[in-house]
C-alpha cells in the first residue's frame, strides 16, 4: 500500500461509546459527510437492522478514513462488538490489529469488562491508544479517571491530551518525566539531555511501554481531533514481506447472501481471479472488496496491510493462515454454556441444520452439536443475549423460528492417572491395531497427539494418520459425554497389514483406543470457573456474599468507600445461573458483575451431575470402546473391559492398580472441591452410571434403572435425580427456618452424607455395599403452568400480549422462589394440541420444566405423577382446576390453589427483601 496506513480497532465495555467515537473519526476525516447517531438507528457503522433495533453492536465493522492531509495517515477502523456475549467476535479482530483505541467512559471508569480486554490486548500484544469517553457527563473526573487507569491498568498510561503534536511533537515538561519513567533507558537518556525524542515515544508505544491518554465526548466531537493528531503523529507503519500471507479473521454474507472471507493481507499481495494457496482451500477470488459501512469499492489487488473482504471462497474458515500465515490457535474467550435449539414438529431438521451451519460459519464457537442420538441439537453459546440474537438471525435470514431451552452448563472431562488405551478394528479384509497412553496434562492446556513409537513397529505415515485422525474429531468422555480436555496422547504401539488396512482402520481403532482407555481411567468431571469483580451498593454487600457462599464461590473485598464496594473472587458457573440479571434487579441497576473464565476445575457436585445426565458410554454407539476382532471368517465385537487380553501387539504397558486391570469394575474420581484432579479415593468412590459387574452376571444398578427407564420414560429422570442427587426432605414444621411462614411446606434439610446414604447401592465385586437405611420421603411440588399463567393477573396480561414470554416468566419466578425452598418442584405445561410432540422434559436451573406429549392433558400428567410418586414422596399440587383437585386428593397428594401459591411466593420474596434490607 502507498504511503501510511494502518489497521485500528476500537475496544470498550457496552455502550461506553465506540461507534459514536468511529462516527465522530469518520465525520472530522471527512470520510461522512453528516454525523448519525447511534440513538436515531443510522450510524454509519451500525448497519443491521437489529444493531438498530437494539442500539448495541453485535458484529465488528469496518471503515476507512484518512488524517492529516496528503502525506497523513489511511487508517481502517474496525468497530467491534462491547457485550460481552459477542466478545469472540472482538478477540477475533485482535490478530489483524495495529493499533487499538481502549474507550474508557469516564462515568464508569474502569470496569471489570475493560479489565478483561486490557489482558485480552495484552495476550494478543497489541499497542494501546485510551480515549476516556463522555467526558461532558456532569461529575467526570479526568484526575481520578487517570486515577483509576494508574491503579487497575498501568502506570504506563500517559495523559497525552496538553501534547502539540505538529509540526512535530512538542510534551508539556511536566509530562516528559511520566513517560521517561516507563523505560530505563529511555530515563537514562532524558536524565543526561532532558529531551525525549520523537522515535523513542513511538517505539515504546509501538511495543507496550507506553500507553496514551486521551479525554473527550466523542458525542460532540469534542478531544476526538486531539486523539487523531495522536495516532497521526505517534503511530508507526509495518513493512511487510514479498510473500503472500494473509490471515482470516471474519467470514459473514452480504446482502445478497455472498459469502465474504475477511482477512488482512500480511506479505505480498491478492489478487482478483487469482486463486488462494492450496493451504485455503485452493479456491478462485472473484472480488476483491474494501468495505466503509455497508458500501464498499472493489480493488484488483490487495496489498499487504489491508483489509479485504473476498467473495469467491467458499471453504475458508475463521482462524485460517494463508500462504507462508499459520492457523490461529484457539481463541481465548470460549462459551462455557450450551442449550438445545428446539424446533416446531413440523421444521424440518436437516434444513435447519444446515442453515445453523452457514451461522456457525460466522461464529464457529457455536460447535453445533446434532450427535445426540435423540436428535437434539445443541450449540455452545456465551449468553441470554446472543441466544436472543441467534433467534432473530434464524428468523430473518432463514425464516426459521427457534426457541431455546434454557442452557446448561457446558461440562468437561479429563483422567486422574495415565492409562493406556487400546483399539483394534478388524472386520473382514480390514486391519489396524492402535495402542494410545493417555496422560492427565495442566489444566487448561486442551488436548495435545504424539506419538512414541517406533517406525520399525509402525510406519511413520500411519503414525501421522493416527495423529490427524485423532486431532480431527471431538472426543467424549464416559462420564456424561462431555468433550475431554487437559491430556496429552501419545501413540505408542500399533500394527498394520499390508494386505488389508486402509486408512479408515486407523481411525476407527484409534479411536475405540481413546475410548477403551478412558472406559479404563479414573475419569474427572470438570466444570467451568469464573472469576468475577462486583460493583455494587455498600448496603446490598451482605445479601451478595451470603449469595456467593449459597453458590460455594469465594469472595475478597477489594474496596469499601461506605458508598460501593468492589468484591472480587471465583465462583463456578452451574451455581451462578442467571444471577448477573438477579443482581441487577436486587441492586435496581447499580450493581455490576462482570465475568472472565477463570478455568476448568473439578466438578463440585460430580455426582449429581453424571446421575443427572445418564449417559450410558455403551449405549453410544458412535463412540465405541469394544473392539472388532476377526474369528473365523467374521467380525466379533470385544468389549472393552476384555480386549486387552486379545490383541496383537503389547507395548509392555501394565496397569499399577489392580482396579485397571481390565477386570474389576471401574471406578470414578470424586473430586474434593479445590482438588487439582485427585485420584479416586475409595471412601469417595461412586457410581457413574455406567458401571458393568460383567463377571458376576447380574444386574449393576446402571442397569436396573435402565430398565426402568425404559418402562416409565419421562418422569423417571425427575425421581432419580431427586432420590439420589438433592437432598431436602423433612415437612416444614420439624426443621422451618425462622423467616418462612406457617403456610409454607418445605424445608431446607439434610446433608449430602445423607443424600449418600439414601442413594440406591452401586452392585460392585470389589466392594460390600453398605446396608440400605430407611429413605425418607421427598418433597414434590408440581405445578399447573397454565392454569398459573390464567390465575396470577400478571401473568395473564403478558400471555395476552406474547405466550412465550408469560411462560418463561412463570419459569423465572417458580426457579427463583423455588431457590429458597427445598424439595423438587416440577412445572407442567400443557401441550396437549401440539402435533407430533412428543413430550420433553428439561432442567432450567433448580426446577423442571415438562412439556406433555400430544394428546395428554396437564391433569392427565399431574395425576399419573401423583399416582406414581404418591408412595414416595409427599406431593403438592399447585392448581386450581377442579377435577384435578379431586383426583390427586385421592392419591393422597395435597392441593394448594393458584392464589395460595402467589401468596406464598410474595411471602418469600417479602421474606428476603426483609432479611437483606433490600
Ligand atoms: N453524553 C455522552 N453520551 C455518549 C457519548 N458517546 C456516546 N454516548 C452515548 O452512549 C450510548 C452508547 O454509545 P455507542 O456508541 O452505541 O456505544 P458502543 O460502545 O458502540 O456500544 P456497543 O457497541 O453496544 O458496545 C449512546 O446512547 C450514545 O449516544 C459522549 O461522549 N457523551
Ligand atoms: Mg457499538
Amino acid at each position: 500500500m502507498n504511503g501510511r496506513h494502518i489497521v485500528i480497532g476500537i475496544l470498550a465495555h457496552v455502550d461506553a461509546g465506540k461507534t459514536t467515537l468511529s462516527e465522530s473519526l469518520l465525520y472530522l476525516a471527512g470520510s461522512i459527510r453528516k454525523q448519525g447517531r447511534v440513538d436515531h438507528g443510522d450510524a454509519f457503522l451500525d448497519t443491521w437492522q437489529l444493531e438498530k433495533d437494539r442500539g448495541i453492536t453485535i458484529f465488528s465493522k469496518q471503515a476507512e478514513l484518512s488524517i492529516g492531509g496528503r502525506d497523513g495517515l489511511s487508517v481502517t477502523l474496525l468497530d467491534t462488538p462491547g457485550h460481552i456475549d459477542f466478545s469472540p467476535e472482538t478477540e477475533r479482530t485482535l490478530q489483524v490489529l495495529d493499533y487499538a483505541i481502549l474507550i474508557i467512559s469516564a462515568p464508569d471508569g474502569v470496569t471489570g469488562q475493560v479489565r478483561n480486554l486490557w489482558r485480552l490486548l495484552a495476550s494478543y500484544k497489541v499497542p494501546v491508544f485510551l480515549f476516556v469517553n463522555k467526558m461532558d457527563q456532569s461529575g467526570a473526573d479526568a484526575g481520578k479517571v487517570l486515577e483509576d487507569i494508574h491503579k487497575n491498568l498501568s502506570g504506563a498510561c500517559v495523559d497525552f491530551s496538553n501534547c502539540r503534536f505538529s509540526p512535530s511533537l512538542k510534551i508539556p515538561e511536566d509530562q516528559m518525566e511520566n513517560i521517561a519513567v516507563c523505560d530505563d533507558a529511555v530515563l537514562e537518556h532524558y536524565l543526561e539531555t532532558q529531551t525525549l525524542q520523537e522515535d523513542e515515544i513511538r517505539a515504546m508505544i509501538g511495543d507496550r511501554r507506553l500507553f496514551p491518554v486521551f479525554f473527550g465526548a466523542a458525542l460532540k466531537n469534542e478531544g476526538v481531533d486531539r486523539l487523531m493528531e495522536g495516532l497521526n503523529a505517534l503511530t508507526i507503519t509495518k513493512t511487510w514481506p514479498e510473500e503472500f500471507g494473509a490471515r482470516v479473521f471474519k467470514i459473514s454474507r452480504d446482502t445478497d447472501g455472498s459469502r465474504l472471507t475477511w482477512m488482512r493481507i500480511t506479505g505480498g499481495s491478492l489478487k482478483v481471479r487469482s486463486t488462494l494457496p492450496e493451504n485455503a482451500g485452493g479456491e478462485k477470488v472473484n472480488q476483491i472488496r474494501v468495505y466503509s459501512g455497508d458500501h464498499f469499492t472493489q480493488l484488483a489487488q490487495a496489498d499487504a496491510g489491508c483489509i479485504c473482504a473476498v467473495t469467491g471462497p467458499e471453504k475458508t474458515r475463521i482462524g485460517m493462515g494463508l500462504g507462508f500465515e499459520k492457523d490461529a490457535g484457539d481463541f481465548l474467550l470460549q462459551p462455557v454454556l450450551k442449550s438445545q435449539i428446539i424446533l416446531t414438529p413440523d421444521q424440518d431438521r436437516s434444513a435447519a441444520l444446515r442453515n445453523l451451519q452457514v451461522l456457525s460459519e460466522e461464529e464457529p464457537l457455536l460447535h453445533i452439536d446434532a450427535d445426540s442420538p435423540d436428535g437434539d441439537i445443541s450449540v455452545r453459546i456465551m449468553g441470554q443475549v446472543q441466544m436472543e440474537i441467534l433467534k432473530s438471525l434464524c428468523d430473518q435470514r432463514f425464516h426459521m423460528p427457534i426457541r431455546f431451552a434454557p442452557p446448561s452448563v457446558l461440562y468437561k472431562e479429563t483422567i486422574a492417572e495415565p492409562v493406556e488405551g487400546v483399539g483394534h478394528f478388524e472386520p473382514l479384509r480390514h486391519y489396524a491395531e492402535v495402542h494410545l497412553l493417555l496422560k492427565p496434562d495442566e489444566p487448561g492446556s486442551g488436548l495435545h497427539f504424539e506419538t512414541d513409537c517406533r517406525s520399525d513397529e509402525l510406519s511413520l505415515n500411519w503414525q501421522r494418520l493416527i495423529l490427524s485422525s485423532l486431532e480431527s474429531q471431538m472426543h467424549r468422555g464416559v462420564l456424561t459425554g462431555s468433550e475431554i480436555t487437559d491430556m496429552k496422547i501419545i501413540v505408542t504401539g500399533g500394527r498394520a497389514s499390508e494386505k488389508h488396512t486402509v486408512g479408515g482402520d486407523f481411525r476407527q481403532a484409534a479411536c475405540r483406543a481413546v475410548r477403551q482407555g478412558l472406559m479404563m481411567a479414573k475419569n474427572v468431571l470438570l466444570e467451568p470457573v469464573y472469576r468475577y469483580q462486583a460493583e455494587l451498593p455498600s448496603g446490598m454487600m451482605g445479601r451478595f456474599m451470603t449469595d456467593l457462599q449459597r453458590m460455594e464461590g469465594t469472595a475478597d473485598l477489594e474496596e469499601n468507600d461506605g458508598t460501593t464496594a468492589l468484591i472480587t473472587g471465583t465462583v463456578p458457573a452451574a451455581a451462578l445461573q442467571d444471577y448477573q440479571q438477579e443482581m441487577y434487579s436486587y441492586t435496581h441497576g447499580q450493581g455490576r458483575l462482570t465475568l472472565s473464565l477463570k478455568g476448568y476445575e473439578p466438578c463440585r457436585h460430580a455426582e449429581e451431575v453424571i446421575l443427572q445426565k445418564g449417559y450410558d458410554p455403551d449405549a453410544d454407539l458412535e463412540n465405541p470402546s469394544s473392539s472388532v476382532f476377526c474369528s473365523h471368517g467374521a467380525g466379533i465385537q470385544v468389549p472393552w473391559n476384555l480386549v486387552r487380553s486379545y490383541m496383537h501387539v503389547d507395548t509392555g504397558w501394565r496397569p499399577d492398580d489392580p482396579w485397571q486391570n481390565g477386570q474389576a469394575a471401574q471406578e470414578a474420581a470424586v473430586p474434593a472441591p479445590g482438588d487439582r484432579y485427585p485420584s479416586g479415593k475409595p471412601g469417595q468412590s461412586f457410581s457413574s452410571g455406567w458401571q458393568k459387574e460383567q463377571k458376576t452376571g447380574t444386574k449393576s444398578w446402571a442397569e436396573e434403572q435402565q430398565l426402568r427407564e425404559a418402562e416409565e420414560k419421562d418422569l423417571q429422570q425427575i425421581f432419580d435425580n431427586t432420590y439420589t442427587g438433592s437432598s431436602w426432605q423433612t415437612p416444614l414444621h420439624h426443621h422451618a427456618p425462622a423467616w418462612s411462614n406457617d403456610s409454607g411446606i418445605w424445608s431446607r434439610d439434610g446433608s449430602l452424607e445423607k443424600a449418600e446414604a439414601e442413594k440406591p447401592q452401586q452392585k460392585d465385586s470389589m466392594k460390600t455395599p453398605p446396608a440400605k437405611p430407611p429413605r425418607k420421603k421427598e418433597e414434590y411440588l408440581l405445578v399447573d403452568g397454565y392454569n398459573m399463567i390464567f390465575n396470577w393477573e400478571e401473568l395473564r396480561k403478558l400471555a395476552a400480549v406474547n405466550m412465550d414470554a408469560a411462560r418463561d416468566r412463570l419459569i423465572e419466578i417458580l426457579s427463583n422462589f423455588h431457590g429458597t425452598r427445598p424439595g423438587t418442584l416440577i412445572l407442567v405445561f400443557d401441550a396437549y394440541k401440539v402435533h407430533g410432540g412428543r413430550g420433553e422434559v428439561y432442567p432450567y436451573h433448580n426446577i423442571y420444566v415438562v412439556f406433555t406429549k400430544e394428546a395428554e392433558t396437564a391433569d392427565a400428567y399431574i395425576e399419573k405423577t401423583v399416582h406414581r410418586i404418591g408412595h414416595q414422596g409427599n406431593v403438592t399440587v399447585a392448581t386450581s382446576d377442579g377435577l384435578e383437585q379431586i383426583i390427586i386428593f385421592g392419591d393422597g397428594a395435597r392441593r394448594m390453589s393458584a392464589r395460595e401459591l402467589l401468596l406464598e411466593i410474595e411471602s418469600s420474596q417479602a421474606e428476603l427483601r426483609s432479611r437483606y434490607k433490600i
